[in-house]
């Protein structure tokens, strides 16, 4: 008998994804896991890491908060990461055997915030490098798909090296994050302004519901999400997922979250697979 997943995650689906690097998944999560984040929320941003960062506070005190890697102090968030759908929904989209659990990332915009995500591509900040690496995008309130985030499909697979943008220069708190200063050296392009024509971009994206879930190739170019209408808040819970061929790959510049230092101290070295209880496998049920 057909599980609920494969019902959900269809062939066509995974083929979809190859070809465009993001796919939206309907109703993926049932309530109940939904509250399990709810909560991990709350208790999170009671007791942010060291990590977490404003990256915007306007004149009307509206916000925009971002935190990384906060699953070790947060127990709904190990149960959702070791028993939830995630881990197999990752693995079924990247075509892997096994899954490894990165990170999780919170970005939470008080009601009415007007900051939108800079467009970037996740996987040359990260300290892993592969093809199959995923992030899964769920928000714990209806969101719009004008303010949803947003993807330009197929990107994923070009080979330009796009010159990244400084996340630790967003924040009005003055913590520096990765001196990234070296970075334009090894750059080959800016990242296009992609919002100035999203249509010659094809740019996506979907109305969502809590419990639907938007699945993303880490290389995708993505952004532009925010921009709130006034009332409406955002809170946006991701995970992501390494699959088979993802390696350990200190960076010599522009790691933002950068993890070497923890990772290091786990004994994983560059060329390693994921692995130790920081970068856990995850079994697939
Ligand atoms: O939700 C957002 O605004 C940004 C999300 C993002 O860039 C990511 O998960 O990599």
């Amino acid at each position: 008998m057909a599980s609920a997943l494969d019902v959900l995650i269809t062939d066509d689906l995974v083929e979809r994804f190859a070809v465009d690097g993001v796919v939206p998944v309907r109703g993926v999560f049932d309530p109940a896991w939904i509250d399990v984040l709810r909560t991990g929320l709350e208790r999170h941003l009671a007791a942010p890491t060291e990590r977490a960062r404003t990256w915007d506070r306007d004149a009307h005190g509206r916000t925009m908060f971002w935190d990384a890697m906060a699953w070790h102090g947060v127990p709904e968030y190990e149960q959702f990461v070791r028993d939830s759908p995630a881990a197999a929904v990752a693995a079924r989209m990247l075509g892997s055997s096994r899954i490894h659990y990165f990170f999780d990332a919170v970005f939470v915009r008080s009601a009415g915030s007007q900051f939108q995500t800079p467009w970037h591509q996740d996987e040359p900040y990260w300290s892993v490098e592969g093809s199959q690496t995923c992030t899964v995008w769920m928000p714990l309130v209806p969101v719009a798909a004008e303010h949803a985030l947003a993807f330009v499909p197929g990107s994923h697979l070009g080979t330009t090296v796009f010159d990244q943008y400084d996340f630790g220069s967003l924040n009005p708190d003055d913590k520096h994050d990765v001196d990234r200063s070296d970075f334009s050296a090894i750059a080959e392009a800016d990242i296009p302004d992609i919002s100035a024509d999203p249509e010659r971009f094809g740019v996506v994206s979907w109305d969502l519901e809590p419990g639907d879930a938007v699945v993303f190739n880490s290389r995708i170019l993505h952004g532009g999400s925010g921009c709130l209408p006034e009332g409406r808040d955002l809170r946006v819970f991701t995970s992501k997922w390494l699959g088979d061929d993802v390696r350990i790959r200190f960076r010599d510049v522009g790691m933002d979250p950068d993890f070497s230092g923890i990772m290091r101290d786990h004994g994983l070295a560059d060329g390693d697979r994921p692995g130790t209880d920081l970068l856990p496998e995850i079994a697939l049920g």
